[in-house]
């Protein structure tokens, strides 16, 4: 039996942080897939409706990738995705939290606005596309941001690999290359991700260089 079993829908950039942070710890992960237009399972379950679910040996569940990821650490510690030092690993926690909590704001309004119209912008009104900017702009000044911190570690947490890179890469990567034809999510959010957060070698080329070495990285 695999050490953790979990409900998935294509395309799911919160999913796949539990792909990445279950082999980096050689954990087997059963993936149930789930139709995305039927979340019946998912809801029976979980009492909601969003992926990934982790399924537990007593029957209950768990809802949400950040609270899955932190009871796989509490469950199998070694090796660790949150930094040894205790000032840091608070630290780690802080940038996740706002990671979920802020940064993903403009891209998820921005998906919000644009998918309702096909991503024609002419059909936007004045305001909407005001909007769409300014939350673009707000999506540029975190890549510099990231760039920055990576000039001083090879990861976002730190010199390893740890939490704050899972957090992160399944997001960020689409800034560097745009979806692959097998990877295109139906409500534009991963198009949104590659449009307005899009970076490259010249403009940063230490966030180029992690997604690469990430990237590299098993997953489940
Ligand atoms: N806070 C949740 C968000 C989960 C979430 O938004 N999951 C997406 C897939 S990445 C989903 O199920 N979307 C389906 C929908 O919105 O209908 C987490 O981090 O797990």
């Amino acid at each position: 039996m695999a050490d953790l079993r979990v409900l998935r829908i294509p395309h799911s950039t919160n999913v796949e942080r539990i792909a990445l942070a279950a082999a980096h710890k050689g954990l087997t992960v059963e993936w149930i897939d789930v139709d995305p237009d039927d979340r019946r399972a998912v809801r029976d379950v979980s009492g909601q409706d969003l992926v990934p679910v982790l399924l537990l040996d007593d029957g209950e569940a768990l809802a949400d990738s950040p609270r899955i990821l932190e009871w796989i650490e509490e469950r199998w510690p070694t090796p660790s995705l949150w930094p040894a030092d205790p000032g840091d690993a608070s630290l780690a926690d802080v940038f996740c939290h706002r990671f979920n909590e802020v940064w993903k704001g403009p891209p998820n309004r921005i998906a919000a606005v644009l998918g309702p119209v096909g991503f024609d912008t002419d059909r936007l009104t004045d305001r909407q596309r005001r909007a769409v900017e300014e939350d673009a702009a707000r999506m540029r000044t975190w890549l510099d941001r990231f760039e920055e911190r990576l000039g001083e570690h090879e990861h976002l947490c730190g010199d390893a690999f740890g939490i704050c890179d899972v957090t992160a890469y399944p997001f960020l990567r689409y800034g560097l290359r745009p979806p692959a034809a097998d990877d295109v999510d139906p409500d534009g959010f991963h198009r949104v991700l590659h449009e307005h957060g899009r970076f490259d070698a010249a403009s940063h080329p230490r966030l180029t260089a992690w997604v690469d070495r990430v990237a590299a990285r098993p997953q489940a």
